[in-house]
């Protein structure tokens, strides 16, 4: 059997619709000298629909676009529909392990009466960033557009519900890493949430729009601090203490599960089955992508998401919530099959992508390659540094932090790309070294996925700074993660990560790179950068 599956992946800098094509029993070809268990099969991928995604500044709030987000949405799920037919691979719809909750009994207005149209996409999933959601009134009504995270409505919040719930019992439920965006957060800052009667995290509100059905998604859930990361569900103790209305947060689903078929207006509107499924899949794009990890079985590996973020972490069977986690700031987000996600949050290709934006400059390419020329370790920087959060004049932000940290402030854009990325891969090394400490456990190689992989020179720097082998690739890793979930809940032979990843591995290039230069040099700079911890 093979299945062909649109993955609608809304990253914080774009959006893409993908069709992604799965026959894991299929013979294929294995990729490198290690030969992943399994070794065969079929998993393809193909960008249909791309388009900008980013915060819109309205008055003084920071949102996201979601009306927008959703039309494009709709455009690439009807062109991955359109490319499934006109490939004509599909001869039979699989049926789902669950049937959609409702599949409306109804044809779309545009069906052919006589001749069966052809066989179209088998299902689509949906994941996003983190944290964000929006709120419905008590008709499914949406209350105002969504905030975006880096809105300054959350400035100084924290510090204010910490007064009420302390950060040691936070913790101890929830496992997750402080930050001022955090949904909690939000939710403290949010103004008329007694007129709410459900939120839902962005994948499950546009779930909702396609299928009508209401749920939370547990991998995003998990990033809210408001989910009990143990029991592994919602925690009302919290939700109470910081006056969520009762039966705001719907009930959890897991990846996997079907959410429904889709409403008829969407179904005319897409020229897609109306019964076609929208499968729950690792709705937090982090818990999708950390499913494509290409690792082999029993491999030592830490994983650095790598794009708007770098999401730099290892995969644990258990939290850890001990106080040197929470000292470490590490974060235990849910996982796809009861994993967790140990990992921090570093501030990522985002601080690059404003330097870009401010210049008016878009060949990244080229600024790349000069960066690779200028001079190592001139200027260093604490990416995590709090002033390079909101969106604005970054290069101007880095000239202030040389400022304050008795620095020359870098002189040319080669100059500020080479701060930004060894300074990035001086956290990598940071978080790493910190997360094997904490955790217990060691590491033999780091993948980076994402977006940020084809970033050669940052890829070594990260090699070079952590003294560790890194394999870079897939690009595309949350869009294969949300279709490697889909295709299991379909029926392909996909029993557990382990096969997944084998199938990643075995169909994908990657590229490695070893650790080059004088490890002494990034110890000196971790002291400047971080002291001599
Ligand atoms: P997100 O999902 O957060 O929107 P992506 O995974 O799409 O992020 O990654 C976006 C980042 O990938 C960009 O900020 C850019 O730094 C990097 N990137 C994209 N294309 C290239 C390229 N050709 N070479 C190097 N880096 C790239
Ligand atoms: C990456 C990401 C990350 C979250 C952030 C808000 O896209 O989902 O995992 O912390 O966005």
């Amino acid at each position: 059997m093979a299945v062909n599956l649109a993955a609608v992946d809304l990253g914080a800098s774009s959006g893409r619709v993908m069709l992604g094509h799965v026959d894991a029993a299929a013979r294929g070809r294995t990729a490198g000298s290690r030969r992943a268990s399994g070794g065969a099969g079929r998993l393809e991928l193909t960008e249909v629909h791309r388009f900008w995604n980013g915060p819109v500044r309205l008055g003084n709030t920071l949102h996201w676009d979601i009306l927008a987000l959703y039309r494009e949405i709709l455009v690439g799920l009807a062109a991955a529909n359109t490319l499934t037919q006109t490939r004509g691979t599909t001869a039979a719809r699989p049926s789902p392990a669950t049937a959609p909750a409702t599949a409306p009994a109804t044809a779309p207005a545009s069906a052919p009466a006589s001749a069966p149209a052809p066989a179209g996409l088998d299902g689509l999933g949906i994941d996003s960033w983190a944290v964000d959601y929006g709120l419905l009134d008590s008709q499914g009504r949406l209350l105002g557009n969504p905030v975006h995270y880096r809105d300054g409505r959350t400035d100084g919040v924290m510090e204010r519900v910490l007064q009420s719930i302390s950060a040691d019992e936070l913790y101890a439920v929830t496992g997750l890493q402080q930050l001022p965006f955090n949904t909690i957060y939000q939710l403290a800052a949010e103004q008329g949430i007694e007129r709410a009667t459900t939120l839902l995290m962005i994948p499950d509100l546009l779930g909702y729009w396609l299928t009508g059905e209401v749920g939370a998604e547990a991998t995003n859930a998990s990033t809210t601090q408001l989910y009990d990361v143990r029991a592994r569900r919602w925690s009302a103790e919290l939700a109470r203490r910081i006056g969520v209305p009762d039966g705001l947060l719907p009930e959890i689903r897991e990846a996997g599960q079907v959410i429904g078929g889709l409403l008829p207006a969407v179904a005319e509107e897409t020229g897609l089955d109306p019964a076609t499924p929208v499968i729950a899949v690792g709705s937090h794009d982090t818990a999708s992508s950390v499913v494509a990890v290409p690792a082999v079985e029993g491999e030592r590996f830490a994983y650095i998401s790598s794009g708007t973020w770098s999401l730099v972490g290892l995969e644990l069977d258990e939290p850890v919530l001990t106080a040197e986690a929470q000292a470490a700031n590490f974060t235990n987000e849910g996982g796809v099959d009861g994993r967790i996600r140990f990992l921090r949050n570093v501030m990522g290709l985002w601080i690059l992508q404003e330097c870009l934006r401010v210049w008016g400059d878009d060949d990244l390419p080229g600024l790349l390659r000069a960066a690779a020329e200028a001079p190592a370790f001139a200027v260093l920087i604490d990416p995590d540094d709090p002033s390079f959060l909101a969106p604005g004049d970054m290069p101007g932000r880095i000239e202030e932090f040389c400022a304050r940290s008795g620095q020359d402030a870098p002189r040319s854009r080669a100059a500020v790309a080479r701060c930004v990325l060894e300074s990035l891969a001086l956290a990598y090394r940071r978080t790493l070294r910190l997360a094997q400490e904490v955790a217990g456990r060691e590491i033999e190689v780091v993948h980076v996925i994402g977006g940020g992989s084809q970033n050669e020179l940052l890829c070594q720097l990260t090699a070079d700074a952590c003294g560790l082998p890194v394999l870079a690739g897939p690009v595309e890793a949350s869009a294969l993660g949300n279709v490697l979930v889909q295709a299991r809940a379909l029926g392909e032979p996909l029993p557990d990560l382990t096969a997944m990843r084998a199938l990643v591995r075995a169909t994908h290039k990657l590229r490695p790179y070893q650790p080059q230069g004088k490890p002494a040099d990034w110890d000196a700079a971790e002291s400047r950068v971080f002291g001599t911890r």
